[in-house]
């Protein structure tokens, strides 16, 4: 197959890239030609081991040739199906395979990304509240360092500076932000969930006396939050959450746009902590990263409140591509891969060998954290004085050079490889990453 040919300096200005300094980029370019397995190759030939699963997506290695073929042969049946007042078969089954998977929630909303699903989550939880006749509980309480994508809800209740400070006064009303839930001072070198800091989850409680629980509408978290820099929830944490929330009458959505489909060892990580929220958001790895596609996954108690109404529309809400007949294939097979494979409880098996050799980082020069959970690793670094994010850029420069992509954020280095990871590609990843350390 022939690749497209490879841009000069020239053309590579029209393209206006998404979270990159462009002109950075453009002065020197990194492109990727293809990819198979656990492997990127560059388009001079140069083989990239993918330490990041793409961007937190490709859980079953690259190129699977299930999802390709599923892909090829809807295309040729069916390539689109209005997704209004019309279905397909495919997007029945797909909701049913999610639901199989999802800790006590039994129906699903389909879009196209990560933060469609989050801007789909908190319309759906105002609007539930509304249906039950609960209206004045408008307000939406995300957390500090969360990252909820990129639509105005999603940087709403999001925390991270540089992605609201452009837009201030586009925020949605009403919104607050529990405290964050990263300490290194007491949980640095933590080995699986840190030890201190389930008190902050009372934070929660904090913005129930100042707002009143009659304001509240939902709490959206990331269970562990990956964009931010890999911040684990404090043991007994997300649980705490769960009981103030049920006390006050508030939802709690779970962001699992990275944590869903095996990357903290079970298929989500509500399942993997024992906390079922009332609302899930996924994207990334429900079709493998192959099509764009993302889910919502709602309890019984949300959906029937919406179908007690008078007949007719129940949700004013949809998108062009919800359930997009090649997705929805695509999502299936990558299901079936995951299920076949056992991936979705893989993280949990490789996790201990993975943590020991991230582990293996502390000591080494400007280390100041190291924390993992399942198939997912933070390793924080040292900031240079007056120049911050530009010490862990480096390291990603120097590794990609080496041939290894890993993801940073800040000074903080994320490491979320593929679940069908193996020893040899660990030992190969954390090589590749002291010597660039060092
Ligand atoms: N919620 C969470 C928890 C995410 O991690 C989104 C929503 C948005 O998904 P989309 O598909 O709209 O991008 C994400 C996406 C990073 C990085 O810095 C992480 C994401 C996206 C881009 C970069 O590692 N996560
Ligand atoms: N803008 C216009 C003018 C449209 O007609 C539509 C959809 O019909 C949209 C935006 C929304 O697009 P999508 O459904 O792909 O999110």
């Amino acid at each position: 197959m022939t690749a497209h040919p490879t841009p000069t300096a020239s053309n590579l200005d029209a393209y206006w890239m998404p979270f990159t300094a462009n002109r950075q980029f453009k002065d020197k370019p990194r492109l990727l030609a293809r990819a198979s397995g656990m492997y990127y190759e560059t388009t001079d030939g140069r083989r990239i081991l993918d330490g990041v699963a793409g961007l937190w997506c490709v859980n079953a290695g690259h190129g699977r040739r299930e999802i390709t073929e599923a892909v090829a042969r809807q295309l040729e049946i069916m390539d689109y199906a209005p997704p209004f007042q019309m279905g397909h078969p495919a997007a029945f089954e797909l909701a049913n395979a999610l639901v199989a998977l999802a800790p006590g929630l039994d129906h699903v909303f389909f879009t196209n990304s990560g933060s469609e699903s989050v801007d789909t989550a908190l319309k759906i939880a105002l609007a539930y509240h509304r249906a039950k006749g609960d209206a004045t509980r408008t307000r939406l309480l995300g957390r500090e360092r969360g990252y909820h994508g990129v639509g105005f809800g999603g940087i709403s209740v999001g925390g991270m500076v540089a992605n609201r400070k452009a837009w201030p006064t586009a925020m949605i009303p009403g919104v607050d932000h529990l405290a964050h839930t990263h300490d290194i001072k007491r949980n640095a070198f933590s080995r699986g969930l840190p030890a201190h800091g389930v008190e902050l989850a009372d934070d929660l409680e904090r913005l129930v006396a100042l707002h009143d629980a009659s304001t509240i509408a939902a709490v959206i978290v990331e269970p562990i939050a990956g964009s931010t820099g890999v911040v684990l929830p404090p043991a007994g944490y997300l649980q705490r959450l769960r009981q103030i929330c049920d006390r006050h009458g508030i939802l709690l959505i779970f962001d699992e746009v990275i944590t869903g489909f095996g990357r903290t060892g079970s298929p989500f990580a509500a399942r993997e902590f024992g906390v079922t929220p009332d609302i899930i958001t996924t994207a990334k790895g429900l079709t493998n990263g192959a099509i764009p596609m993302g889910a919502v996954l709602v309890s019984k108690k949300i959906y029937d409140a919406f179908m007690q109404g008078p007949a007719g529309i129940e949700l004013f809400h949809g998108y062009t591509y919800s359930a997009h007949p090649v997705a929805c294939v695509a999502g299936l097979a990558t299901l079936s891969i995951y299920q076949r494979e056992g991936l979705l409880t893989r993280a949990k098996e490789m996790a201990p060998a993975f943590e020991n050799v991230v582990h293996s980082l502390r000591g080494l020069p400007h280390v100041i954290d190291v924390r993992n959970y399942g198939l997912v690793a933070g390793i924080e670094l040292e900031p240079i004085a007056g120049s911050p994010g530009k010490r862990a850029f480096d390291v990603y420069l120097k590794c990609f050079e080496r041939g290894l992509l890993i993801r940073t954020t800040g000074d903080i280095i994320a490491l979320s490889p593929a679940l069908t990871i193996e020893q040899k590609h660990i030992d190969e990843l954390i090589e590749t990453l002291s010597t660039a350390l060092k």
